[in-house]
């Protein structure tokens, strides 16, 4: 990474990174371009925004490469997180898929590849994460599009076949080839307090990499040991949170939503209107550290810009506190906001 970039630069590349949508993604990536210092430090850095600038034009104008590339990065995100099913072919992903959230995923008792993404719902308590099962990656192939859904993922759900006896290597492949597409698997969640979500590694500072959190499911325990996991993982060197699962027999599937949960750090806020009682219905889905102004500005930005005083039930002092835009809210908060 060029080290003399200016802050004018690092300014636009910082708005790249919070962009969600291909068109505003593809407003910074020009925005980046346009003031880069122009010298041999950052040549390769230039190249990459503009074969990423090629990538997301071709896209949004529906022709070219992207047209037969197999399916775009289109996976509307819904629920309290995106999690993509990735692995090996034949891990066991779609049967998973279709265990957790009954989305009828192509799964059955004989082999069927999975060719375009599906996505479903899987419940937990009163909230949805939604599950993206995708094609598998092997040695011989792996989709174009896959690497674009999983840009815009919160994590991923590793499933590997515990039985396979070439498992660990059909693995390492996988972290391998996405790893070429700067797509970096990560042990580290954010809601686990030892895992600074920060990256420490040097890939960090290139805007093109990510970071998924990952847990790793290791599945067909039924014929296999469950022991296999952790020989699994010392193999691989990589110390991903795990669980041994079946999804035939559905052992292991219940500590999903619970990991999910957790990992994620999700706050769930409700909220009230003034004088009304409160929408139980349907929580926000937060992230620990989130504060009041976060769930006012979810709610509605008009709200967010005429902000004046929240009051809160559950983490504050006293039930009805009055606190601040920047007072933390906290998992089944009740939130009243007045503005
Ligand atoms: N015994 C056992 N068989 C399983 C388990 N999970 C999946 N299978 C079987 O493994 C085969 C492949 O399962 P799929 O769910 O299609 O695997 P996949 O990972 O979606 O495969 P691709 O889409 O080709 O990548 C099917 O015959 C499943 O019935 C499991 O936990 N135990
Ligand atoms: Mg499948």
């Amino acid at each position: 990474m060029p080290a003399n970039l200016t802050p004018e630069y690092k300014h636009a590349e910082q708005a790249y990174r919070l962009a969600r949508q291909p068109r505003e993604q593809l407003e910074c990536l020009k925005e980046m371009l346009r003031v880069i210092p122009k010298h041999k430090g950052t040549e390769r850095l230039q190249a990459d925004i503009k074969s990423r600038i090629r990538e997301l034009s071709h896209e949004s104008a529906g022709h070219g490469k992207a047209a037969h590339r197999g399916p775009s990065h289109a996976v509307h995100p819904e629920g309290a997180a995106q999690l993509c099913l990735i692995g090996p072919p034949g891990a066991g992903k779609s049967t998973l898929h279709e265990r957790l959230t009954g989305s009828g995923s192509e799964a059955g008792p004989y082999p069927h590849p999975t060719r375009l993404p599906v996505p479903g719902m899987l419940p937990f308590e009163d909230i949805n994460f939604q599950l993206v099962d995708l094609p598998s990656v092997s040695a011989e192939f792996m989709q174009p599009g896959l690497t674009d859904i999983l840009r815009m993922a919160d994590g991923v759900l590793l499933v590997v076949d515990l039985s396979a006896p070439d498992c660990t290597e059909r693995l390492s492949l996988i972290l391998q080839r996405l790893g070429e597409a700067k797509i970096h698997l990560s042990e580290r969640w954010p809601g686990h307090a030892d895992s600074p979500v920060a990256p420490a590694e040097p890939e960090a500072a290139d805007p093109f990499s990510v970071h998924l959190p990952t847990l790793l499911l290791a599945n067909k325990t039924d014929l296999a040991s469950p022991e296999d996991a952790a020989v699994l993982e010392d193999l691989l060197g990589v110390r991903f949170p795990a669980l041994a699962t079946s999804a035939t027999r559905g052992s292991g599937l219940a500590e999903i939503g619970p990991f999910l949960f957790s990992a994620l750090g999700i706050v769930r806020v409700y909220t009230k209107a003034p004088g009304k009682p409160v929408d139980q219905s349907r929580p926000f889905t937060m992230r620990r550290g989130d504060i009041v102004m976060d769930v006012a500005q979810r709610v509605h930005p008009d709200l967010a810009r005429t902000f004046k005083f929240a009051r809160i039930w559950g983490s504050g002092k006293f039930s009805g506190q009055q606190v601040g835009a920047g007072h933390l809210v906290d998992d089944r908060d009740v939130v009243e906001l007045h503005s």
